[in-house]
This record gives C-alpha cells, sequence and structure tokens, in this order.
C-alpha cells in the first residue's frame, strides 16, 4: 500500500490566492436546481446544472484518491491543496486505503458516477465536469470526471467550495463553460502590474475558472514603439515564470504587440522582425497572441514604400493592416500550430456597421484571423447579441469581445468595484472569447473580474447582485470585520459607464434616518441613528481592516479610495451625532459635532478619490442644513455688520426678543460677550456666553433693535471665508479680524412673528367631483428655539370637505409635513375654490379646482395624430397614440412645438394625461378646437414636472386636442411616450 503524506506527493501547501478558504458562515447566494431542501454551498462561478443528492462525506484525516492514469496532475495537484486545507493529514493511492475514496476521471470515477446517478456525460463540452457524492458499496466516494485537458481541473475547483468543515455536501453536479474561450487582458495605462500581481492574478483566475490571460500593457515599449527588440533577461524570467503559473491554472497566456507606431508594413524584413519577435515569446511560453491597430493613423506611414504599396486613405491601411496580420497568421500555422487562433484588433474597433475600412479589412484578411472589438462604443453601457451579430457580419470573423470594463485610466479618481453588467448572455456565447479590462489596481479589479467570470461561465444563469457579493467576499476572505469593509469600499464604488446605484446599501439606512426624524417617536428616531451611525463607523475603519486581501497588496492598492472612505466614515458619524445632539436639545454637544466636521469635508473635498459619488456629499449637505435650521441660522433676522472687535446685526425696527442662540468659535473668542441695543437705553449685558461656544440665552421682555457679540481681547487670526450661515460682506482681507470668523451665529428669536411658516408644497390642485380624496401636503417651519404645537385649521368653502390633523408638533428647526385631504362631493358644481389654510395666525390659500367626472376609453387610441414636426421618422407623433409604452414621439429643438390628435367626432373633454420622457414641457397648454382652426386653451401647466402628469379640464364640443408646448425642460426637444384622453362621465 503506497501511502503519500500530504505536502509531499501531493505538491506543497499552495499559497492563500491559490486556496482561498471556503468563507464560513452564510452562503452568498443560493445554487439552483435544488430538489429539497437541504442547503448546498454556494459555487462560484454558478454550477449549470447542481442538486442536493446522495449523502454527504466527512474528510476526516486519511482518505484514498484514485487518480486515472491520464488525470490531469495540475488537477490532481489542486486536490492535494484542496484536502490539506480540509484537514486530510495522510492519502492513501490505491485499494482498499482507509478512508473515502476519491475517484479523479478514468473508468472508475466513471462507474461511481453512474454508482451515483449523475446525469450522462452526453455532449459535454471540452472544460465541462461531472462530480457525484455519496456512498458506492457501501464506501463514502467522492467521483470527478473531465472533459478536455481542463475539465477535471475545473470540477476540482467546484468540489473545493462543495467542502466544508471537512464535509463534502452530497451534490451533483453536471457542469460546462458557456463561453470558451474567457478571462482578462492587463491592457490599462499606468504602472504595469509586477511579476508578483500577475502570478496572484493567475491564481485567481484558475480559481475562478478563467482561461486566458492577455499581456496587452499600455505603457510596455516592448510591444510597442521598441517592439523589434528583445525584453529585457529579467523581463523574460518573469514571462517564462508566468507562463509556468499559467499551465499550472490552466490559463493559456497571450501577448498583444502593437507595431503600427514603427513599421514599414510592406516591408518583408519588418514582417520578419516580428515573426522573430513572436518566436522569442513563444519560447517564453506565450501561446496567444494579438495585432493591435488602434492607435494608427490613416494619413501617416512610416515608410515611403508603404504610401506606393497601398496608397493612402482608411483602405490602404486595412490592406496594409491585413497583408501583416495574414502573414503572422501564416507563420503561425506553419511554425506553431499548437498557437491559438490571432486575433487582431483593428483601427475601427468600437464603431458601428460596415465602413470602407472594416469592409476592406475583412475582404483582405487571412480566413484564420479573428478580429477584436469593445462593442459599440469605447467603454459601451451595453452589448447586445444583435450588435455582435452585426459586427461579426461586418468583419465576417470570429469576434474576440475585449470589454472595457473595469478598466479606469479614463477616470483615475474612481474605481470601478460594481459587477458586470449590461452585456446579452448572447455576447459571451456568440463570441470567440470574452476578456475583461482590468483595472491599474490588480487585486480590486478582481471583485468586477470574479463577477466577469461567473458571466462568461454561465451567461444564462448570471445574476449580477449575487454574484456581486460573492465576489466581495472572495476577496475579503473569512474576516467578517474585512468583509465588511470591503462591501463598503465596494458598495460606494458601484457605479460606472455601465450604470449601477452608488451606495445602495446606505441609501435605505438614510431614508430611515431623515424618516424617523419626524414621527416624533425617539426611540425608533434613535434606532435609525443609531443603524446609520454603525455604517459609518464600518466605512471609518475601512484602511485598517482591509490590510489582510491578496496578501496585503489591495490595501495599498485602493488607499486614496478607503482612506477617502474612512473621511467619510468620520464625517457621517459626526452628522448623526449632530443631528441627535440638537434632536436632544443639547446644542453645545452639536456645535462640538459641527465644529470637527468643518475641516473634514475640507480634506474630503481637496482628495482626489471620489467614493460615494453623489450620495454622501449630499447627505451631508443636508445635515448641515437642517442643522443651520436647528440653530436658526438660515434665518434672515438682520442685517450683519462685522470689524476687527464685534459682530452685529441690526434689526429694521426695534423688536421683542425671546431668546438669542450664540454660536462662537471658542478658541478665536474667548471672553466674547453678547449685548443687545435697547431704544432709549443703549447697549446691554445679556451674560457671558458659554465657553464650549454654544450659548442659548432667554430673553423674555427684552425689546431691542440690535444685538452684537463683542470679543473684547480680539487678535489676530487667520482670515478665511465667511462662515456657512452667515451672511454679508465677506471678511476683512487683511489685518485681525477676531469677530468676523469667531462669531458663526447669531440668532434673535422673536416674539412679533408667528411660531411656524406656513407654505404649500403645491399651492393648487385638480379633484374630481365626486372622485377619491385628493391629498396635498401643507409644510411647517418652526420659528420658536423650542418645538411648536398648534393645529392646522382649514375654512373649507361650501362644496368642499378638508381634512386635516387636530394636532400638529414641529420640533426645532424642522420642516414637518401636514397632509390636508380634499374631497369634492358629487353635487359640487364644477369651478375654483379657495381653502384658506391657518397655523398659529400664519395663512395660506389652497385654490381647489373641482373638475367632473370622466369615464371611457382613452379618446386618444382612435385618433389621428400629427404634430409640428417630428425629430427623426423613428419618432413620429403616431407613436405617443399607439398604446405601445416603448415607442414615443420626439420633437425637434423648438420651444413652440406642438401635438396634436384628431377624434373621430366631438366629445365633452375632463383629462389628459401625458407620459413624457426625460425631455418635457416645464410650461405648456392643453388647447382644444372644434374645426382645427380656431383654437381655446382648456388648461395651462406652468410647472411641468415631467414624468406622467394628469391634466383636468371640461372642454365641450372638442374634435382636436393640441399639446402646445412652450418651454422646454431640457436641452433637448420635447418627448411623449403617450397621450391618453378621456371625455367628462355624462
Ligand atoms: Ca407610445
Amino acid at each position: 500500500m503506497a501511502v503519500a503524506v500530504i505536502g509531499g506527493l501531493l505538491g506543497p501547501f499552495a499559497p492563500a490566492a491559490v486556496a482561498a478558504p471556503v468563507v464560513p458562515g452564510t452562503p452568498a447566494a443560493a445554487t439552483p436546481d435544488r430538489t429539497d431542501g437541504t442547503p448546498l454551498p454556494a459555487v462560484w462561478p454558478r454550477p449549470q446544472r447542481i442538486k442536493a443528492s446522495g449523502q454527504s462525506v466527512q474528510l476526516g484525516t486519511e482518505v484514498t484518491v484514485l487518480a486515472g492514469a491520464d488525470a490531469d496532475p495540475y488537477a490532481v495537484d489542486a486536490l492535494g491543496t484542496l484536502l490539506r486545507d480540509a484537514g486530510v493529514r495522510t492519502v492513501h493511492d490505491a485499494l482498499p486505503g482507509r478512508g473515502p475514496v476519491i475517484r479523479m476521471g478514468g473508468t472508475g470515477a466513471g462507474q461511481a458516477l453512474r454508482a451515483l446517478r449523475a446525469p450522462e456525460r452526453a455532449d459535454l463540452p471540452s472544460g465541462g465536469y461531472r462530480i457525484a457524492v455519496g456512498r458506492v458499496a457501501d464506501r463514502p466516494t467522492v467521483a470527478l470526471d473531465g472533459i478536455g485537458e481542463d475539465g477535471l481541473f475545473h470540477g476540482v475547483q467546484t468540489l473545493r467550495q462543495l467542502v466544508t468543515d471537512g464535509t463534502v455536501a452530497g451534490a451533483v453536479v453536471r457542469d460546462w463553460p458557456g463561453t470558451t474561450v474567457r478571462g482578462m487582458a492587463e491592457g490599462f495605462y499606468g504602472q504595469p502590474w509586477t511579476s508578483e500581481e500577475r502570478l496572484a492574478q493567475i491564481g485567481f483566475m484558475g480559481r475562478t475558472k478563467q482561461n486566458r490571460y492577455l499581456y496587452a500593457a499600455g505603457d510596455d515599449p516592448y510591444r510597442q514603439a521598441r517592439w523589434r527588440e528583445p525584453y529585457p533577461a529579467g523581463m523574460r524570467a518573469d514571462f517564462r515564470e508566468l507562463a509556468a503559473k499559467a499551465r499550472a491554472e490552466h490559463v493559456t497566456l497571450g501577448w498583444a504587440v502593437s507595431p503600427g507606431q514603427a513599421m514599414c508594413m510592406a516591408s518583408d524584413a519588418d514582417v520578419r522582425a516580428l515573426t522573430r519577435k513572436v518566436d522569442a515569446m513563444w519560447a517564453l511560453g506565450v501561446r496567444a497572441y494579438q495585432l493591435q491597430f488602434q492607435d494608427v493613423s490613416y494619413s501617416e506611414w512610416h515608410c515611403d514604400l508603404d504610401a506606393e504599396t497601398f496608397g493612402s486613405g482608411p483602405e490602404a491601411a486595412a490592406r496594409a493592416q491585413a497583408r501583416v496580420a495574414s502573414a503572422l497568421a501564416r507563420h503561425l500555422a506553419d511554425r506553431h500550430p499548437d498557437a491559438e487562433p490571432l486575433s487582431v484588433m483593428p483601427t475601427e474597433y468600437y464603431q458601428d456597421g460596415a465602413t470602407d475600412y472594416r469592409t476592406a479589412l475583412a475582404a483582405a484578411l487571412d480566413d484564420r484571423v479573428q478580429v477584436a472589438w469593445t462593442g459599440v462604443g469605447v467603454v459601451p453601457k451595453t452589448i447586445t447579441g444583435k450588435e455582435l451579430a452585426g459586427a461579426r457580419a461586418t468583419f465576417r470573423r470570429p469576434l474576440v469581445t475585449m470589454d472595457n470594463y473595469p478598466v479606469n485610466d479614463y477616470a483615475q479618481d474612481r474605481i470601478f468595484l460594481g459587477p458586470y453588467t449590461g452585456r446579452d448572455p448572447a455576447v459571451a456565447i456568440g463570441s470567440a472569447a470574452l476578456l475583461a479590462n482590468a483595472m491599474e489596481q490588480s487585486s480590486a479589479s478582481r471583485i468586477p473580474l470574479f463577477t466577469a467570470a461567473d458571466f462568461a461561465w454561465n451567461p444564462k444563469g448570471y445574476r449580477s447582485q449575487e454574484s456581486w457579493r460573492a465576489a466581495i467576499d472572495d476577496l475579503a476572505g473569512g474576516d467578517a470585520d474585512t468583509r465588511a469593509a470591503l462591501h463598503a469600499l465596494a458598495g460606494n464604488s458601484a457605479t460606472s459607464v455601465l450604470g449601477g446605484v452608488e451606495s445602495a446599501y446606505l441609501q435605505p439606512l438614510f431614508a430611515g434616518f431623515w424618516a424617523s426624524r419626524t414621527t416624533g417617536n425617539t426611540a425608533g428616531r434613535d434606532n435609525a441613528a443609531a443603524r446609520l451611525r454603525a455604517a459609518f463607523t464600518v466605512m471609518r475603519q475601512a484602511p485598517e481592516r482591509l490590510s489582510t486581501p491578496a496578501d496585503g497588496r489591495l490595501e495599498d492598492e485602493v488607499r486614496p479610495w478607503s482612506e477617502q472612505l474612512a473621511r467619510y466614515g468620520r464625517a457621517g458619524e459626526l452628522a448623526v451625532d449632530l443631528l441627535q445632539a440638537q434632536a436632544r436639545g443639547d446644542g453645545a454637544a452639536a456645535w462640538q459635532a459641527q465644529l470637527a466636521l468643518e475641516p473634514l469635508r475640507k480634506k474630503i473635498e481637496a482628495s482626489g478619490a471620489t467614493v460615494g459619488k453623489g450620495v454622501l456629499d449630499p447627505f451631508l449637505d443636508r445635515v448641515r442644513e437642517e442643522a443651520d435650521s436647528w440653530n436658526g441660522t438660515d434665518r434672515d433676522t438682520g442685517t450683519v455688520h462685522r470689524d476687527t472687535s464685534s459682530y452685529t446685526i441690526r434689526l429694521d425696527r426695534a423688536r421683542p426678543v425671546e431668546a438669542v442662540t450664540t454660536i462662537t468659535r471658542p478658541a478665536e473668542a474667548p471672553g466674547a460677550v453678547l449685548e443687545a441695543h435697547v431704544p432709549g437705553e443703549g447697549w446691554r449685558g445679556l451674560g457671558p456666553l458659554s465657553a464650549a461656544g454654544w450659548t442659548q440665552t432667554p430673553t423674555k421682555g427684552l425689546r431691542a433693535d440690535a444685538l452684537r457679540v463683542t470679543v473684547p481681547s480680539a487678535r489676530p487670526v487667520l482670515v478665511g471665508p465667511s462662515a456657512p450661515g452667515v451672511m454679508g460682506e465677506p471678511p476683512l482681507a487683511t489685518g485681525p479680524a477676531a469677530a468676523s470668523t469667531a462669531v458663526h451665529g447669531l440668532v434673535p428669536w422673536f416674539g412679533d412673528e408667528p411660531a411656524a411658516r406656513l407654505d404649500l408644497v403645491r399651492g393648487e390642485t385638480d379633484a374630481v367631483i365626486g372622485g377619491g380624496t385628493q391629498r396635498v401636503e401643507a409644510r411647517l417651519a418652526g420659528g420658536r428655539p423650542s418645538e411648536v404645537k398648534g393645529a392646522l385649521t382649514a375654512k373649507a368653502p361650501k362644496g368642499i370637505e378638508v381634512t386635516v390633523p387636530k394636532q400638529t408638533t414641529v420640533p426645532r428647526g424642522a420642516r414637518t409635513g401636514v397632509p390636508v385631504d380634499i374631497t369634492v362631493p358629487a353635487d359640487t358644481p364644477a369651478g375654483e375654490y379657495e381653502v384658506p389654510l391657518s397655523f398659529g395666525g400664519e395663512e395660506s390659500t389652497l385654490t381647489v379646482r373641482a373638475f367632473p367626472r370622466t369615464a371611457g376609453a382613452d379618446l386618444v387610441r382612435t385618433a389621428t395624430a400629427s404634430s409640428s414636426g417630428d425629430e427623426t421618422p423613428d419618432f413620429p407623433a403616431s407613436a405617443a397614440s399607439d398604446g405601445d409604452p416603448a415607442t414615443r414621439w420626439s420633437s425637434p429643438v423648438e420651444d413652440s412645438a406642438w401635438w396634436q390628435a384628431e377624434l373621430p367626432g366631438p366629445v365633452r373633454l375632463g383629462q389628459v394625461v401625458l407620459q413624457w420622457q426625460d425631455a418635457h414641457a416645464s410650461r405648456y397648454r392643453v388647447q382644444v378646437s372644434a374645426d382645427g382652426r380656431t383654437w381655446r386653451t382648456a388648461a395651462t401647466v406652468r410647472e411641468g414636472g415631467g414624468g406622467r402628469e394628469s391634466v383636468r379640464m371640461d372642454a365641450k364640443d372638442t374634435r382636436f386636442i393640441r399639446i402646445q408646448a412652450d418651454s422646454r425642460a431640457t436641452q433637448y426637444g420635447y418627448s411623449l411616450w403617450s397621450v391618453e384622453a378621456y371625455a367628462v362621465a355624462e
């Protein structure tokens, strides 16, 4: 009996990058095709067929591995690593052996698979494999077989993920690659990856079943201007090592050369120089080649012979490129018949349709050459199967899709960590190869690249969000804190040209936080604040918690972004603390948080790294607005005057002042004093100011026409921009300016103004007579240094019913929305009704327009549509009346464009419903006519918001309806998905 101790015969203990531990805890996704309730561990890339079946197998410390005679040695090595990581210490390689039996390939595996009722091998393509787990002849057995050179290796990658705590889950798997060639390109401009980074990346590729690595470093001269020269010895050694690693991971090493800037294309000597370089790269282990012409100019040759031979222009360039490519293809076929097909990256690699250049290239290119493209567009948001088919028809060759995601060399403030999206499965299945272009940040690239590999393996089963979470967990490893930090970094770097939602996981926390602040439920508010604050804490701690992934390389790569994330995290914690302190009435603590927040926001602004784009800054801006509102510093209370020793607010008249809020920067205002100017008396001291900088001074009974803070020991300080919330002239450019910067706010709270300001979000509303309830929101903004309680009252005129809440509490500084419900009973005559609303003496009027009820079918569907003009024949007037939500009318860029429907007969028109595209009207009229010549305005919309808009009217004798636009809301024309019209119910 032969016994091998793990670590000996079965190869060395692999580095972590090759065999990442199975992440404990909740799997990132449920695996499909389960037939019972037994949970299977998640497997990535998602297998085509996997289901729970048979009994799971506990590996223990001894197993018997029976490998077929021709079993791939790299797969056997990978199995050895897997077993060692699972706790196996002794491996027997012949029967009877001990422990469970693992059969790898050969007839033994085939019989065991059959016994375990695995699906038939049938037409599994190369790279496919089968696994079955259970008991055979009363012995725990795991059976694997694979198709082609790498099938067994892929099977071991799946088996690794089926092992949890030393137990192989009972499962049967039948799996195969959906894309024959799949992988990545190192093609970015910038610092090429180090040898160490490339080796680690190849290990990652093996684990994720990718099989092509194309070296195309944007800043490598030896594949561009100096392509003739051999690589220096050190780089040659690196290529050799890389090729060996690639073989072990079943990855084909490719090399791209871009000779166009320094080549005489007609010269046989130059073609020989190119084939010599290709031979040299072959000797280093390169097995796939790409010839790149994307940077070639059509008006410039690099030798006279080219001009004589090819002429000039796009077709000449195509013929020249085809000559070189075809010569190289012939050379490869003769000298290296095992080489993968040559691909050419043409000069026109991203355009749509046929062009002179593309047609000429397709005609002249050797049939063996594949053509590379990037989709339609250099970084396309989507790539469709139709676009692929179009490009394939144009080039008449198999296409290598070189997808420019997640590469970020064109947006260096960003790292793109969102999942791969927007590519039709047909693009993967129909491409000769699908390669994703990586970022300079190699380890960080693995998040999007993991998802791209998942998509390429199983395009139809791909679910981007599940894949994305798994990708993050895979890179993070097993530590929960590291995982949380990496989820935060990726979650705030999730958008790109491909789309995505930035900070998606934070947005519900923001929404919950804001909503909790208006409910009056203190426990709910504190709970929402604590949850949001915890998310910010994870962000703050990100830099120190990312030290382990990718052997420490990730930490260095993403430092600018993780540090920016940490600044936002700290700022977010302070922002929550600030508003929470205000909510419990602790202005001093809130001001401390606000003081700490300001310099942090300056640092955030100064950073060149962008995270949480469009989400985190708006959150912090809103916090500042709410804080200013609570402090009252957003209120216009008087005219500000500053000089070196005092900060004064002059009121427009002598007014009763109930309290004064004073906010100073404590370090700059030692000994500051608050005073009020009382008519007939002069300046009167109002008491000391708090050393913490935030003071609220009760002044009941005070009548003043000015207030001031004086800083007696004014000392020179640096002049900065005026403090937020303080209106007035900018600070002095020279000299001491203590009071200018020392005072952040001086806010009198008046006794002679309403307790709360009242306004309506919309001052008018349409309501249907005898219809349902219409809700309008009234807004209250507190005008007191404490919460304001009161009742909103409505004086409903006869015929209109209005319901408002009995009691409303407006917290200090907060805006509160109060619902106002309007109902118009069936017997109310049509017309305009005024509803005066009041709260604490503040009044506002709501106009209710009562319209008759409508009924019946949409009249526009039987109408004839026309317009003042269509943008193109693709967007005709009839597209707004066709009932198809996917078609639209679009006008030229013209303010006064119109759309019109001619009805079969006259109606009493009651309602028009418009569905605008983004290009909508901000102002328009609904006009009606009996004859199409004389028009009258039935309704005017002055603040059109786009989207779906319902407009009511009562227009008798209407045969023609015209949407007469007056003002465009965007730089484009007008565009309507649909128009509907309904008649008044008679
Ligand atoms: Ca339509």
